[in-house]
């Protein structure tokens, strides 16, 4: 998946910089994490932000995200390639324990909504959810952003 990924930059990294965001790993501080989803047209491609806290069980793992909204979601991290360039690939499966905070921000990781079967306009709400290997099923309703 890393080389879909990398080719699927490389022929739309106009839209993928834009929907992944261009921050650097330099700061360590807290992020700033606001709940929701980038605007975007049926077809394309949209990413979507927020933050879940773990208590459902003491450990448990990540294994897949889907949305009823898109045709694929996929598990995104950000990060920076040897030569500056901002790039994005898919996550494996993420162990978590129990009190861990899982946060899909701008610029880290962040579900991408592949595919989308309708256009995502603003105010609109999108519900995405998170599939754990215990069965635990995580929903979020978004709101789509202003832009
Ligand atoms: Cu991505």
């Amino acid at each position: 998946m890393k080389y879909l990924c990398l080719t699927a930059l490389s022929i739309l990294s106009i839209l993928i910089v834009a929907g992944c965001g261009t921050k650097t790993k330099e700061t360590e501080t807290a992020p700033a994490t606001i709940d929701g989803v980038r605007p975007a047209t049926q077809g394309m491609m949209s990413t979507a932000y927020f933050k879940l806290v773990i208590e459902h069980a003491d450990t448990d793992t990540l294994i897949s995200a889907e949305s009823e909204i898109a045709g694929d979601v996929q598990i995104h991290e950000s990060y920076m390639t040897e030569d500056g360039m901002a790039g994005m690939r898919e996550v494996g499966l993420v162990a978590v324990s129990r009190g861990d905070s899982l946060i899909f921000e701008r610029g880290g990781m962040h579900l991408m909504l592949l595919d989308l079967k309708q256009d995502l306009d603003p105010g609109d709400t999108v519900r995405v959810e998170l599939l754990f290997s215990s069965g635990k099923k995580y929903s979020s309703i978004l709101t789509v952003f202003d832009n």
